[in-house]
């Protein structure tokens, strides 16, 4: 018996021809890489607004209003993160074939160039995948890695939409040719196309080339996919959808009408916000603390607004809170209304236990430490005995459980 040579195995190796599918072909990849590139763009730009939102710049101040607008922007970051899952899958099967090309040029300068556009797509799908699978881990609320999602998700986003202008860049003129040449006619290789624009050639006529019918089908099923997949996950952020969302990781249910994100028990923090003998701190910008029971809590002015629950994992929800406005606690202590504060939780386990509220937000007095929602006290899941509410915030900023309000000096 002899040993396979490298022809041997070569020979068993696909080629792109060995993939007969007339639904195949740049039209085709053309038109869903369009879509699937504006998903992205506005993934990016709305995940961009995320981190500014979290960690507002200098440059850039992002106040209470809009009270809908983080709402809007993750709403529909996460929206159009999910319609690009369909795309970035009928993506894929459109141009695996092209995997097992051969190199056209084989000269040194052609191989080098080859393999650099070989290794640009290469980060371009495996940043893609990583995207949108981490996201969707996220929405989930499972994080089955030690690395920060947050950077992470960022960190590669870059590398994915850098990947994607080189990759628009190189493809241009083929983008151009395809999207001149309607779908479902005949013939749809690269050369098919460019022999078409060539009336001299004498190749088979493009009519006699195997029926395409099937493209415009493909093209039609990937876009109901998406748009099926929105309509089934949005409604947990869009409220006349939420009874046809039936995948919706938070389908807009709870206690008090409001989904629960961490529950007490899971943060640790039960036996501190039942305790009978709770108090509020609040520590002045000179160090003067003062204690405020439930009680004394309510019997200050309060104010009732509507503002949303905004969650970076896509679900949000509208409430109507009554409480505090901060600014108002704070001048106990004899505090500006524009400070800077400090809010600290009796959670002991986990992430999100303080956060801080940037002056913009304080002085608002619709930035409240919420004692009621939706006219009944916050139950123990919804943060009590008290929470943080404000306009146009992340939900993870919206602290539960507060037991310290500090004045940043
Ligand atoms: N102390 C504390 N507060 C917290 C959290 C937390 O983990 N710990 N989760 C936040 C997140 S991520 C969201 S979206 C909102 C959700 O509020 P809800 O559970 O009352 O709907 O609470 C925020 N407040
Ligand atoms: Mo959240």
């Amino acid at each position: 018996m002899r040993l396979p040579t490298v022809e041997d195995i070569e020979k068993r190796i696909p080629r792109p021809e060995t993939f007969t599918s007339q639904s195949r072909g740049t039209r085709l990849t053309t038109r869903v890489g369009t879509a699937l590139g504006i998903a992205f763009l506005i993934c990016f730009l709305t995940g961009l607004w995320s981190h500014f939102q979290y960690d507002p710049p200098s440059w850039l101040p992002i106040g209470p209003d809009p009270t809908q607008l983080y709402r809007i922007t993750q709403g529909t970051h996460v929206i159009s993160g999910t319609a690009a899952v369909p795309l970035l899958l009928v993506k894929l099967w459109s141009v695996f074939p092209r995997l097992f090309a051969r190199p056209h040029d084989t000269t040194k300068r052609g191989l080098l160039l080859e393999s650099l556009e070989r290794a640009s797509i290469g980060a371009l799908v495996g940043s893609s995948v990583f995207m949108l699978a981490s996201g969707l881990l996220n929405i989930v609320q499972w994080y089955p890695w030690d690395f920060s999602f947050r950077r992470t998700h960022e960190a590669v986003a870059w590398i994915a939409i850098g990947s994607l202008l080189v990759h628009i860049a190189v493809k241009l003129p083929v983008i151009r040719r395809a999207f001149a040449a309607p779908i479902d006619e005949p013939g749809d290789s690269d050369e098919a196309i460019a022999r078409a624009s060539d009336t001299t050639a004498s190749d088979t006529p493009l009519e006699d080339q195997p029926d395409s019918a099937g493209r415009r089908a493909v093209l039609v099923g990937t876009f109901a996919s998406a748009g099926l997949a929105v309509l089934l996950t949005a409604g947990q952020t869009v409220p006349f959808l939420r009874k046809v969302s039936v995948f919706a990781v938070r389908d807009g249910d709870g206690p008090q009408d409001l989904p629960i994100n961490r529950t007490a028990r899971s943060a640790g923090a039960t036996a501190s916000a039942l305790d009978p003998a709770f108090v509020l701190e609040v520590v002045g910008a000179d160090g003067t603390v003062i204690s405020l029971d439930r009680e004394q809590l309510k019997a200050m002015p309060q104010q009732t607004h509507r503002l949303p629950i905004a969650c970076v994992e896509g679900w949000s929800r509208n409430a109507t809170w009554t409480g505090v406005p901060v600014r108002d606690i704070i001048a106990l202590t004899g505090a500006d209304p524009r400070s800077d504060v400090k809010v600290r939780s009796m959670q002991t386990r986990g992430a999100f236990a303080t956060s801080e509220l940037p002056a913009v937000f304080v002085e608002d007095d619709r930035t409240m430490l919420a004692l009621e929602l939706n006219g009944q006290a916050l139950s123990l899941d919804h943060g009590y005995p008290c929470r943080i509410i404000a306009p146009n915030r992340p939900g993870v900023l919206q602290t539960k459980w507060v037991r310290r309000l500090e004045v940043r000096a």
